[in-house]
């Protein structure tokens, strides 16, 4: 059985649940307590020395990292498939040129805007917050540009999308209107939304949530 680390809430370790879901794969989720150390110890540390969630371990095989994950679940369960057909090699470099996007351009950005959202009004760096949510607002008009005739971004389903997923679902939390000015944005994002993975995911997350905070 295919084991996962993750820890509530992280958006690299829910690109992997929608990666593993999109295939249909069952695993055991282990949560791992990132405030209470627990990436810091030994045991962790041995299978990712970087002392990082996600981890996936699938029989002997132990992969870290999000992108390194999703890539090695394609090619060992190719259906189906989360990257343009091999043949395709332009195809899948952009694929992994948005999926790149999204894991330094995006999701940092809105984690950080998280962070500072989450603070007391009075603490709160008003020109942070504008600088951060006009960068994730950046990369959305661009996203909106690129999807013009597309349904997905890489065309068909694949890792491009879900790398984007776990903030896009934030984003209304944030007051960030995902579809103002953006119609491709706003239908892609209500396409990727509805699909069974992504709806688990919902789930899944909001029950860990409230579970992380009544613990
Ligand atoms: N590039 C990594 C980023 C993973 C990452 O930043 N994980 C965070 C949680 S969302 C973490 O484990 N942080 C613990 C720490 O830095 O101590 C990936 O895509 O998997």
């Amino acid at each position: 059985m295919i084991k996962l680390y993750d820890s509530v809430n992280c958006p690299y370790g829910q690109k992997v649940r929608i990666a593993l879901a999109e295939k249909g794969l069952s695993y055991d989720l282990i949560l791992v307590d990132i405030a209470a150390g627990e990436t810091r110890r030994p045991e962790f540390l041995r299978l990712n020395p970087y002392g990082r969630v996600p981890v996936l371990i699938d029989e002997d095989a132990v992969i870290y990292d999000s992108t390194i994950i999703n890539e090695y679940l394609d090619d060992e369960y190719p259906s189906p498939p989360l990257l343009p057909k091999v043949e395709l090699s332009a195809k899948r470099a952009v694929a992994r040129m948005f999926e790149d996007l999204a894991d330094t351009s995006f999701t940092p950005q809105v984690d950080q805007l998280i962070a500072e959202m989450g603070k007391p009004e009075n603490e709160r760096d008003a020109n942070r917050v504008q600088r951060l949510r006009q960068a994730a607002e950046r990369v959305l008009d661009y996203l909106n540009r690129q999807l013009h005739g597309r349904d997905f971004l890489a065309d068909e389903f694949s890792v491009a999308d879900i790398s984007f997923i776990p903030r896009l679902l934030v984003l209304e939390s944030l007051d960030i209107d995902i579809g103002a000015n953006r119609p491709n944005v706003e239908a892609w994002a209500k396409r990727v939304f509805e699909r069974p993975s992504v709806r688990a995911l919902r789930d899944n997350v909001a029950q860990e949530s409230t579970q992380a905070q009544s613990s």
